[in-house]
């Protein structure tokens, strides 16, 4: 067993005293941030999440692998989002929607974001429509992302998109959707102008937009 996979067993097994030491010892060992990123902590929500489903596990060991999780994303988070002095090249509004709690993936998107030298405006978690509004008509900026990982919840995006088009914004601001839910095609269907199943995917579609 290597050290990215201890460290995805530590977080699914939420051993967060483990976490940060391994984290360290991946990194030193010459392992990439991004790497440890994909294969040891999103693989290990992956696991947790099958658990769930099998009700091995319950929502307090859901929230404590989480926990776990952040703990190695605190020591990833500089290297993930380190942007030079040189001038920002875009501005997003970034939030996961109205009645959803999980920010993980939304705080990858936005470290992701970061480190591609974006400035992002984090509404934070359980955002309601109107916010997303008030921000885009107040920061203007080029992208506005919204990220959702419940099923009830993805229908939150299209309130956001048609109250954008009332306020004739819809035009002046790509419209970015993603969460594990989330496809293509709805994407589509709702008129949003961009989906991406991933955080590099994002930082990868805005940046071409951009260019
Ligand atoms: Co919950 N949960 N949860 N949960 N949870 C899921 C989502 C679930 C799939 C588990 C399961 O049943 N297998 C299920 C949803 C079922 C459904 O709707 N289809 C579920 C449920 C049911 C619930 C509750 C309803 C449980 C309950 O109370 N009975 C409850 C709801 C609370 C609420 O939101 N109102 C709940 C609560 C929680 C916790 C609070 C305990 C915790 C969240 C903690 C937190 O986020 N701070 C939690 C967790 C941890 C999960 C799982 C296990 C992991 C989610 C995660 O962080 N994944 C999850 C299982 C799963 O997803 N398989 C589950 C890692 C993260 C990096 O991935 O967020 O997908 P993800 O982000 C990816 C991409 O999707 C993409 O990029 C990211 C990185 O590459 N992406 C974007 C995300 N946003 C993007 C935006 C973009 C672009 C790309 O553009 C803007």
């Amino acid at each position: 067993m290597d050290t990215i996979d201890k460290l995805r067993e530590s977080i699914v097994n939420f051993q967060i005293k483990e976490v940060p030491e391994l984290t360290k010892k991946a990194l030193e060992e010459g392992k990439d941030a991004l790497e440890i990123l994909n294969e040891a902590l999103i693989k290990a929500m992956e696991i947790v999440g099958e658990k769930f489903e099998r009700q091995e596990y319950f929502l307090p060991e859901l929230l404590a692998a989480a926990q776990s999780m952040y703990a190695a994303l605190d020591i990833l988070k500089p290297l993930l989002s380190k942007s030079g002095k040189v001038e920002k090249i875009g501005k997003v509004v970034l939030g996961t929607v109205k009645g959803d709690l999980h920010d993980i993936g939304k705080n990858i998107v936005k470290m992701m974001f970061e480190g591609a030298n974006f400035e992002v405006i984090d509404l934070g978690r359980d955002v309601p429509a109107e916010k997303f509004v008030e921000a885009v008509e107040k920061e203007h900026p080029q992208f506005v992302g919204m990220s959702a990982l419940l099923t009830t919840t993805m229908l939150q995006m299209k309130e956001v998109i048609e109250k954008l088009n009332e306020k004739g914004l819809k035009d002046k601001v790509k419209v970015m959707v993603g969460g594990a839910p989330v496809t293509e095609e709805y994407a589509k269907e709702i008129g949003a102008d961009i989906y991406a199943s991933n955080a590099s995917e994002a930082v990868r579609i805005a940046k071409e937009i951009m260019k």
